[in-house]
Formats: C-alpha cells, structure tokens, sequence
C-alpha cells in the first residue's frame, strides 16, 4: 500500500494550485530545482569542502570535467565535488561576491555560522528590531544568539525607513563588533552607502574592525536580477540569504562574502576581514553543521542557474511591478500601507486601522478563501506576535505563476470584501456564519489560480 504521506503530498498539490500564495517568503519553484532536490545525492554524506581552485575563475564545463583535490572527510566525491563547486561559482557570479558557501541548511543556520565566525561570547551587534521588521536570528531574546551576544536594536521611523541617525547614534555609544542591516517585514530598500559611512566612523571611534553583513534573504532574488542594489558592492563584507523566497530555489541558506578565499582546512593566522571567507567556511563546518545536504546544493546549483539566465531579470521586474500595483489598488480601497506602499516585493498593511479587525482574524478569513497570508506585527504593534494587527504579503509566487497587473485589481477587490465580511464578523468573534459569501469568493479564486499552472 502506498505510504499516506503521499496522499498527503498530493492534497497540498491542490491546495497549491487552487489557491494563490501571498506570503512574501514562499514561491513556486521550476520542475528542475524540484528534480534535482529529489535526486540520489540525498544518499551521500560529504562533510567538508570541495577545493575552491578555480570555481570563479574556469567556465562551467572545466568545472564539470576536472578532478580536483578536496578537504572531505568520506569518499566517493567526485560528482558531488563538482556539483558543489558549480553551486559555489555561479553564487559568485549572481551576486558579485569573492566566495559562497552554499552548505547552510537553512537562513537561520547561515546567520548563526556568521556569528560564530566573527564573534565572541558577550560582543555586542547593531540589528534591526523585530517588531520593526527584523528577524528572530537578529537578536530575539529567544534564540541561542542571543544568549551569547548582545544584540542592539535599532528600529524605523514613523515614515517606515530605517533610523539611520539611531544607528549612528548606537554605533557610536557601543563598542560593537558587527552591524547587521536584514528584516523580513520591510517595503523599503536600505541605504547601504550610509551604513557603510557608520561603520567606518564606529571604527574609528572603536579602533578595531567591525563587520557589515546583510540579511538579504527576502530580497536576494531582486538583487540577483540586479534590480536592488547590492549590499556586497557598499562595501558589505558578508551577505546571507535563504534561496527560496524572490530567489525561488530549493529551502536552504547561502553565505557570500568579500575577501581572500583561504583552504578551509589550515589554521587562520589572523581573523581579520579580509579572512572572512574562510573564517566562515570554518564556522559553517566543523563549526555549526554536520554533512552538507548536497541534493539541496545540487537543487540551489540550478535554481542559480535558472536566475543567470536574462528571463530572470524580467520575473524579478514584474514581482516588483505587481507588488507596486497591488499596493496602489489597496490604498484605494481603505487599506493602510506600511511606509505607504512598497519598494520591493513586500506589503504589510495595518488592518485595525484600515478595518478595526485585527491581522490574525483577516489572515484565517483569507485561508477560507485558498488567499494565503500572514498576520505580522508592526512596530508599536499593541496585539501582540499571536494576535497582531497587521498583516504581510508579496508577490514573488503569483509573479512566478504569471499573474500580471490586470490580476492585481482582482486580488484587491477579493481583499476588500474579506475585510468587509471580518467587518461583519467581528462581534461574533466567528467566520462561520459567512460561508456562502466565502464559498463564492473562493470560486473565483479557484477559477483565476486554475489559469495559471504552478510550474512544477
Ligand atoms: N520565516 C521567514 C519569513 O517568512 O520571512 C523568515 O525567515
């Protein structure tokens, strides 16, 4: 008999052809990237690295030829070698970085290895405020990093920007090691240029080295295409990324950096930036991960190919290009935008004050629908991470699916007269008694998504 699982993997086909994903992080990813992650490879263990010779330098097929040495702890490396060095070499290429270590196994992962590598315990970090936008790895008293580090936040300002002026004024009172510009719930795109000025006057101040890093993961398919700047060409000397969102990749987390790239397995004689490459490498394995899951590589190897490829930049335009309307449609409707629309792939919208409902009752009205987004707090939020007032979503997967500008009125007319039903709902804290108006609703959406295949 056929495990239940894949009855259970064949309903979440439906699921996700019937309905439309909104939520900025998810996307669809092609037929090859799915192939690949599916593949032989999750039958190979490879802790340690392939050698890095060449992988920026060689084209793609000396690459796929030559048998290189390696720092592996198993044999039977040589597809796998390859295969990673590919992954590695066309990161490089996307984002105009000195060196990628593609083994995280998730951002998470990739933010902690970074710590690792700069870090001591008790250093003290700049990072964005997660009620301001940031992320749980940037310093959330939850989290081990947090433990172990001390992270200052630094939040937004009333218009929705980043406090620039508060990152100086914290960077110049502490004597901190890294600054940390990354979020997962912001619609505008940073001043890298003037984070980099404050780290250099936080150097001088300190008189000692302090990293830059940039948690790009929900923009890294935008920078890719070259249609967001580029926190590696500011002067950042790490970036971290998950490869999944606006990169449409495989789950999973990427590391790129600026600097020498070193072997991974002789000793640093001085952890200084210029190292960080391979202070890194280090800090990933042995340092925080075992074996690397090379059918994940394998699966990030393609989708970096899929994103080299011109067609990508386009994709990348026409997220952004959707989102810009969808956030335009919205407004005339009611809702109240964040940073009063978006810059980027990314909409959060505070749903008490657009329709006194609060973002948690809207997100389960929308499920009702086959519409999938997420309430999220925003900052001053006052109903809390479980029962937050605003709401977050995007448009990188219905981008993917084709849905264009003439989709996206029709999405705000359905999101209006959800939050008209909630309107309705509220007193009786229930969605139950509306069904019919939700089954009709869902109908449609049913009909629109059923036009526009997911692509795997
Ligand atoms: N959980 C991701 C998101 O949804 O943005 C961030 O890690």
């Amino acid at each position: 008999m056929k495990d239940l699982v894949f009855d259970l993997i064949e309903k979440e086909k439906v699921r996700q052809s019937e309905g439309l994903e909104l939520i900025p992080s998810e996307n669809y990813v092609s037929k090859a990237v799915l192939e690949a992650m599916g593949s032989v490879l999750t039958n190979k263990y490879s802790e340690g690295y392939p050698s890095f010779e060449g992988t920026t330098d060689w084209s793609e097929a000396e690459i796929a030829e030559k048998v290189l040495p390696n720092h592996r702890y198993y044999g039977g490396q040589i597809n796998v070698d390859r295969i990673e060095r590919l992954a590695i070499s066309r990161a490089c290429k996307l984002f105009n970085a000195d060196h990628a270590n593609v083994q995280p196994h998730s951002g998470a992962n990739a933010n902690e290895a970074v710590y690792y590598a700069w870090l001591e315990p008790g250093d003290q970090v700049l990072a964005m405020n997660l009620g301001h936008g940031g992320h749980l790895t940037h310093g959330s008293p939850v989290t081990r990093s947090a433990k172990i580090y001390k992270f200052i936040p630094y939040g937004t300002t009333k218009t929705g920007d980043i406090d620039y002026d508060e990152m100086e004024s914290l960077a110049l009172e502490n004597d901190i090691k890294l600054i940390l510009v990354g979020y997962s719930a912001f619609p505008k795109i940073p001043d890298f240029k003037r984070v980099a000025e404050i780290r250099k006057k936080a150097e001088q101040k300190w008189g000692h080295e302090i990293l830059l890093m940039a948690d790009m993961a929900h923009v890294a398919g935008l920078i890719a295409a070259g249609i967001h700047p580029n926190p590696l060409n500011f002067g950042f000397n790490v970036m971290t990324t998950t490869t999944h969102k606006t990169l449409r990749g495989p789950r999973g987390g990427l590391i790129l950096t600026k600097g020498k790239v070193g072997s991974p397995i002789k000793k640093i004689e001085n952890k200084n930036l210029e190292n960080i490459p391979t202070i890194i490498d280090k800090a990933v394995f042995p340092g925080t991960q075992g074996g690397p899951l090379e059918h994940v590589i394998a699966a990030k190897a393609v989708a970096f190919g899929e994103a080299l490829k011109p067609d990508f930049k386009k994709y990348a335009e026409n997220i952004v290009k959707n989102a810009k309307k969808l956030a335009e449609e919205l407004k005339k409707r009611g809702f109240v935008l964040q940073a009063d629309g978006t810059e980027n792939h990314l909409i959060l919208i505070d749903m008490m004050k657009s329709f006194e409902i609060n973002g948690k009752f809207y997100e389960k009205a929308m499920d009702r629908v086959g519409l999938n987004l997420n309430a999220n707090a925003l900052p001053g939020d006052t109903g809390g991470a479980f029962k937050p007032n605003g709401v977050r979503l995007g448009t990188p997967a219905i981008t993917t699916r084709g849905l264009s500008e003439k989709e996206m009125i029709k999405l705000a007319e359905w999101m209006e007269k959800i939050a008209k039903i909630c309107q309705k709902a509220k007193e009786e804290k229930s969605l139950d008694n509306y069904s019919e108006e939700f089954s009709k609703i869902k109908s449609e959406v049913q009909t629109l998504a059923l036009k526009f295949p997911l692509p795997n």
